[in-house]
């Protein structure tokens, strides 16, 4: 009975630890190209303190703009997109290698990021940040 209590377990903590890299994360690590965001999915606990590690690889500036639940910037971001940006990393220089904090949305739901730069969401920067209830 106990032996196979310990095989259940150890079951178990194999399939938790394979979920893992699907889950909810407090650290985002993207790396930015000409163009896309390299994860282009992110996944993080609601209202929680997340830590955005980002480098640009490219040869031009790009930015992580995380647009407010249910908006979008569209097929280019323009000024009038501008209050629906829920939280921004501006202008971030080729060869940038940053690491910067902001507080995840309370709200679950997919939240879109793109890039402000003229043509860039065009091409292909955008991505998804997924906020998931905190446990
Ligand atoms: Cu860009």
């Amino acid at each position: 009975m106990k032996r196979t209590f310990m095989i259940v377990a150890a079951f178990l903590s194999l399939i938790l630890v394979s979920c893992g890299g699907g889950g909810p994360s407090t650290t985002i690590n993207v790396t930015m190209t000409d163009f896309q965001f390299q994860p282009s999915q992110f996944t993080v606990p609601a209202g929680q303190e997340i830590t955005l590690n980002v480098t640009n690889t490219g040869a031009v500036v790009h930015n992580f703009i995380i647009m407010k639940l249910g908006t979008t910037a569209g097929a280019t971001y323009e000024d009038d997109d501008d209050p629906n940006v829920y939280w921004e990393e501006r202008d971030i220089q080729p060869g940038g290698d940053l690491s910067v904090a902001f507080t995840a949305p309370t709200e679950p739901g997919e939240y879109e990021v793109v890039c402000r730069t003229e043509g860039h969401i065009a091409s292909g920067m955008i991505a998804k940040l997924t906020v998931v209830a905190a446990e």
